[in-house]
């Protein structure tokens, strides 16, 4: 597909979401923000934007910003992909993954992290009270109650009925895009010129249990570089592990790729691997420059994301994609 369209919003409620299309400009279009600039995944990405945007908008850090930014869709119950009312794994728990990055590459991760609504916070805590980089499981709460973090039940009645009926077949086969199964990750750029990221998801729904995806690990769900760009991923995590996929596109962009050549490069390597079979795979990136420059790719279409800057509406555009179908 080489078809990019864009969704202008101008409040954020579900009546914007069913506002048409408009048609953009050309594909490759240079994608250019005056910053602060903050982008992030999926249609939940507007909402969480718009927080992000308090803290951008007024002189704060873009750390600060991303924290509180995805902590959006972690908090809410609707959200069937993100912390509190995510999907389960195939023995009903439900369990996060999540990371951070700052502009001095600092990083802090948690995995596997059960009954804490924002796992964005904690693994802040891990990057910012501990030696370490990341804390999975058992330890990962242990640690988040020693922090003042609240246990709670995150498996809403909703997501409960939706397990239950999958445990009629207990076929685990994520379709991409309909699986609802979608990780928020953020990148931002503040008013310094400083970036920051987050990512923060309940995984692949009905995995196994203990299994983590991309999303909290360092350089595949997430990357930031300070004198180059940050980059972050969605979709089949497996896949983006295997290619270390966030910091594979902060590599290209530091070879001279636009922000959408380098996701572009990055999803074609899993086209190259599987060929044909990677129609039913979804991987999706996005990412932003030093310079204010964004852009998208995903494998295939449905893939959104949505911006703001300093020059920019919350818009939320549809990436470009290798398939069109
Ligand atoms: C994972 N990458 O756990 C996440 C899931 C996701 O769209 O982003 N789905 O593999």
């Amino acid at each position: 597909m080489n078809k990019t369209t864009r969704r202008k919003f101008i409040g954020y409620g579900a009546a914007a979401l069913s506002m048409p299309l408009v048609p953009s400009c050309a594909t490759e279009e240079k994608k250019e923000a005056v910053r602060p600039i903050v982008v992030s995944t999926w249609n939940f990405g507007v909402a969480a934007n718009s927080e992000a945007w308090k803290i951008l908008s007024t002189g704060g850090r873009a750390l600060d910003a991303v924290e509180k930014g995805v902590q959006v869709p972690e908090g809410d119950p609707t959200e069937s992909s993100v912390g509190l009312g995510g999907l389960p794994d195939r023995e009903g728990r439900v369990t996060l993954d999540a990371c951070i990055m700052d502009e001095h590459a600092n990083c802090g991760a948690v995995a596997c992290l059960e009954h804490i609504v924002h796992p964005i916070s904690v693994a802040r805590k891990v990057m910012e009270e501990t030696q370490h980089v990341m804390l999975v499981g058992e330890g990962a709460l242990q640690f988040a109650l020693e922090q003042g973090f609240e246990k709670q039940n995150l498996l809403t009645p909703e997501s409960e009925a939706a397990w239950k009926e999958w445990l009629k077949t207990s076929e685990y086969k994520p379709v991409a895009n309909i699986e609802n199964h979608d990780t928020i990750g953020m990148v931002a750029m503040d008013a310094e010129g400083n970036l920051s990221g987050a990512c923060t998801t309940s995984g692949m729904a009905y995995k196994l249990r203990g299994r983590v995806g991309d999303s909290p690990i360092i350089g595949a769900g997430l990357y930031v570089d300070n004198e180059i760009g940050a980059a972050t991923s969605t979709g089949v995590g497996e896949e983006v592990i295997k290619m270390v996929g966030s910091h594979l596109v902060v590599e290209l962009m530091r070879q001279g790729r636009s922000p959408q050549q380098a996701c572009k490069e990055a999803v074609g390597r899993i086209v190259k691997r599987y060929g044909e079979k990677s129609k039913d795979i979804q991987v999706g990136f996005l990412a932003i420059s030093k310079q204010g420059e964004y852009g998208a790719y995903a494998l295939q279409m449905g893939f959104t994301y949505a911006v703001k800057s300093n020059n920019i509406d919350n818009e939320l555009l549809d990436s470009a994609s290798h398939y069109d179908l």
